[in-house]
């Protein structure tokens, strides 16, 4: 085996210890930082916990861009082709951040901390180059950097009584994505309801990362009334539920149309928010690629991390299978198709999957509710 240097261009999160502590088996690569992404061989019990328990995920890899200043408010409508107008303070959002062709760059959640101040909290990609260069070129008063913050997730049935018996039951009516200021101990917190899964639960965004272990280990013991264990961004609980993972289902020329993120674009926002004009353009053309779920007929357990793969129809290629998975709830292997508007859900299609044809079927999405 071989192992991975540390270094400032693989960051470890302020909860590394306490995931080494906890059994972690295996990273991957996000923001320049370590994910963890396994604690068992089959993760099994990972899957388990967030159906029917609670879950806590180290996902601190999920860095925050702030800006903040007078023009603050203004960069952030430039940057988000979705209207925040109405977006109030305490308030997140999930946005598409478009280049000028109109291709999804990332898909953070905005969180408007105030007039004058937000975080984008970012999929993995340079979304601080960027920002910084489109304040500059339209010469917006604004200062933007990476803050001392980092999510820990809480996700499970489960997960909302967990919080409440740490912070009380003022969190219980919270709305999804809305956060709030709260301390545990004495250590700084954002809560927010949130998560990358379906299953309900919440973030806590550190803002001590000196205080990482000390958080990890306080929700861990409380979380031993309801078997909580370690658990990480789950590859099959998350394509059950038809969440979108920005570089692994998007490519180069992915637009908001295409992945199911339109009712996430009005079109009617300001000419100077970036690729708006190109949205308009791709929105009145029509998309030609459209996202479906694909059920293969083997069911020989596979999963399809590292590649697409492609699907064809009558002999053409129509698009790509662009994750893939075993799916323990429907005991079959499932995945996302990006492919042409042509193809529709119902339609009989072949994978090709490293030269061997695979009988499959086209779906809508999600999976499963
Ligand atoms: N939490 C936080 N930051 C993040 C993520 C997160 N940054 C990276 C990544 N995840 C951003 N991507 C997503 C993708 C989907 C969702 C959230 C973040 C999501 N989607 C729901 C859906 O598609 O059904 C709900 C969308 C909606 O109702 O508006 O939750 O997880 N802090």
């Amino acid at each position: 085996m071989f192992s991975i240097v540390p270094s400032t261009r693989v960051r470890r999160s302020v909860f590394f210890e306490a995931t080494v502590a906890a059994g972690v088996k295996g990273f991957t690569a996000y923001n320049n930082m370590l994910l963890p992404v396994s604690y068992s061989a089959d993760g099994l019990a990972e899957y388990e916990r967030l159906m029917n328990g609670v879950a806590l995920w180290d996902v601190a890899a999920q860095r925050q861009v702030e800006i903040i200043g007078p023009d603050a408010n203004k960069l952030a409508q430039i940057l988000c082709p979705r209207n925040l107008a109405t977006c109030k303070e305490g308030q997140g959002k999930y946005v598409p951040l478009c280049n000028h062709a109109g291709t999804v760059i990332n898909d953070p959640i905005i969180l408007k901390l105030d007039e004058n101040r937000f975080w984008l909290s970012i999929a993995s990609s340079d979304v601080l180059l960027w920002a910084r260069a489109v304040a500059a070129e339209r010469n917006l008063q604004v200062t933007i950097f990476e803050p001392d913050v980092s999510p820990l997730a809480i996700q499970g049935p489960q997960a909302e009584n967990l919080l409440a018996s740490l912070l009380g039951d003022w969190v219980r009516p919270m709305k999804y994505f809305w956060f709030k200021p709260a301390e545990i101990e004495g250590i700084p917190l954002m809560v927010a309801r949130s998560g990358w899964s379906k299953q309900g639960g919440f973030e806590l965004y550190l803002l001590d990362g000196s205080k990482g272990t000390q958080l990890w280990n306080l929700v861990y013991e409380a979380g031993k009334k309801w078997d909580i264990g370690p658990g990480h961004p789950d590859p099959c609980e998350r394509v059950e539920s038809g969440l979108l993972s920005w570089g692994g289902d998007t490519d180069d020329m992915t637009n908001p149309f295409e992945i199911r993120m339109g009712d996430y674009v009005d079109l009617d926002v300001g000419d100077d928010v970036v690729g708006i004009k190109a949205l308009r353009d791709i929105d009145m053309r029509g998309a030609t690629r459209h996202q479906l779920g694909i059920i293969l007929h083997d069911k020989t357990p596979t999963a399809i991390h590292s590649h697409w793969y492609p699907i064809m129809k009558n002999g053409e290629k129509i698009g790509d299978m662009t994750n893939g998975v075993w799916s323990r709830k429907l005991s079959k292997n499932i995945g996302f198709a990006l492919v042409s508007t042509q193809a529709q859900a119902g339609d009989n299609v072949k994978l090709l999957k490293d030269n061997i044809v695979i009988d499959a079927e086209l779906t809508d999405l999600p999976f499963t509710k």
